[in-house]
């Protein structure tokens, strides 16, 4: 009978054949694709997050971990768009404009899908504009916002303000992050919330779009 221990456990050392082959036999098996996705992928991702979080392992392995994720999903995704199996919220990331570093925007991106949302990612150099336009077509719930450099810090403010210019403020919740960015800055520019890792994102977009 299918091990869905197993899988998150090759999930999280990165072995993403094995995740592939074993996501296959449970499905193959009968398995639900949602508790493969509950109980072996979401749980596997989780945990090597709080890993990441206490410093046990470092960017390499998440990334890895994160492909085992994605060779898995590619075989129940199909299922639970079958199913009508709803994502926990939809988010949009990306990196503000003028600030081209995305390794742990990609972090945040693949943590968030981890948690189970469904991840709408605008990449770099990301203007206003754009978060705007995501929102306004792709029934988003949360905004997650990140920025490295202290020069492109101020598009985070910029963003939040066309949202109140365009009367959309009330309708998402704004979540920021990166390495200058830090707690006192988020309540100085009227963001919902700061996180200070991947992990720690993913959580606080639960909570957010709770
Ligand atoms: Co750049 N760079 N860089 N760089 N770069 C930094 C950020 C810098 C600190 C280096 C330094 O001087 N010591 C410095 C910024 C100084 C400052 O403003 N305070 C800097 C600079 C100055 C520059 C350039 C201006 C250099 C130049 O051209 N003169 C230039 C700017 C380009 C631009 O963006 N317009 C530049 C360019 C680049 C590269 C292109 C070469 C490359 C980016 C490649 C890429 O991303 N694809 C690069 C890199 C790699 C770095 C360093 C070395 C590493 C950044 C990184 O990926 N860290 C960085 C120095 C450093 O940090 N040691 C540096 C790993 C990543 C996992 O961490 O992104 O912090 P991080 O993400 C974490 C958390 O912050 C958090 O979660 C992640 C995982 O836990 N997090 C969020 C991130 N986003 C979040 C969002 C959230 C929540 C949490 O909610 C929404």
């Amino acid at each position: 009978m299918a091990n869905l221990r197993e899988i998150a456990d090759f999930l999280k050392a990165g072995n993403a054949p094995k995740v592939k082959e074993l996501v296959q036999a449970a499905i193959d098996q009968g398995v639900e694709p949602t508790d493969i996705l509950n109980e072996s992928l979401i749980v596997g991702m989780g945990e090597i997050g709080v890993l990441f979080k206490n410093n046990e392992v470092y960017v390499p392995e998440v990334l890895i971990a994160a492909r085992a994720m994605k060779a898995g999903m590619a075989i129940i995704k199909p299922l639970l768009v079958e199913k009508d199996v709803k994502p926990i919220g939809k988010v949009v990331v990306g990196t503000v404009k003028g600030d081209l570093h995305d390794i742990g925007k990609n972090l945040v991106a693949m943590m968030l899908e981890g948690a189970g949302f469904h991840v709408v990612d605008l990449g770099i150099d990301v203007p206003p504009e754009k978060f705007l336009d995501a929102v306004k077509e792709e029934g988003i719930e949360c905004v997650a916002m990140s920025a490295l450099l202290t020069t492109t810090m101020p598009g985070m403010k910029d963003t939040i303000e066309a949202f109140k210019a365009a009367g959309l403020r009330d309708q998402v919740k704004i979540m920021v992050g990166g390495a200058p960015v830090t707690q006192n800055f988020a309540d100085e520019i009227g963001a919902d919330g700061y996180a200070p890792d991947a992990a720690s994102a993913a959580e606080l977009a639960k909570e957010l779009v709770s």
